[in-house]
């Protein structure tokens, strides 16, 4: 075999190895960027109203200052009772200018890996 195949093959395999790992990369940090915090515990709620738009809204106050850091949305039944699971889940990281960042949960089923990051500021 000549040597310029054999450096083709092997260029093409060390090429296609870096491939794998870049995309391998990029989605290991995705998936730390998008990943939601998990919801406050019941004590923290401090504000809940049904939306307009039929979705019930919940606020979380960890610090006791006022002003809410995490809000679920969830939706509700025509008896406008609550699914069990939040739709939407909203964070604020540093207590100004309001929401930094949320995320929709489109399978209802609580936060385990498969919400996907809405909008971010
Ligand atoms: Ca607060
Ligand atoms: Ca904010
Ligand atoms: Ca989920």
């Amino acid at each position: 075999m000549y040597p310029q195949v054999k450096f083709l093959i092997v260029f093409n395999i060390v090429m296609s190895l870096l491939a794998i790992l870049l995309v391998w990369m990029d989605e290991s940090w995705a998936g730390d960027v998008v990943r939601v915090a998990p919801v406050p515990a019941q004590e923290f709620i401090c504000e809940t109203h049904l939306n307009f738009n039929g979705l019930w809204e919940t606020h979380y106050d960890q610090d006791a200052d006022g002003t809410p850091e995490y809000m679920t949305l969830t939706r509700t039944d025509n008896m406008q009772a609550p699914s069990p699971h939040p739709l939407f889940y909203f964070v604020d990281y540093d207590q100004v200018d309001g929401w930094d960042a949320a995320w929709a949960d489109l399978e209802e089923d609580g936060i385990n890996g498969n919400e996907t990051l809405y909008w971010s500021k």
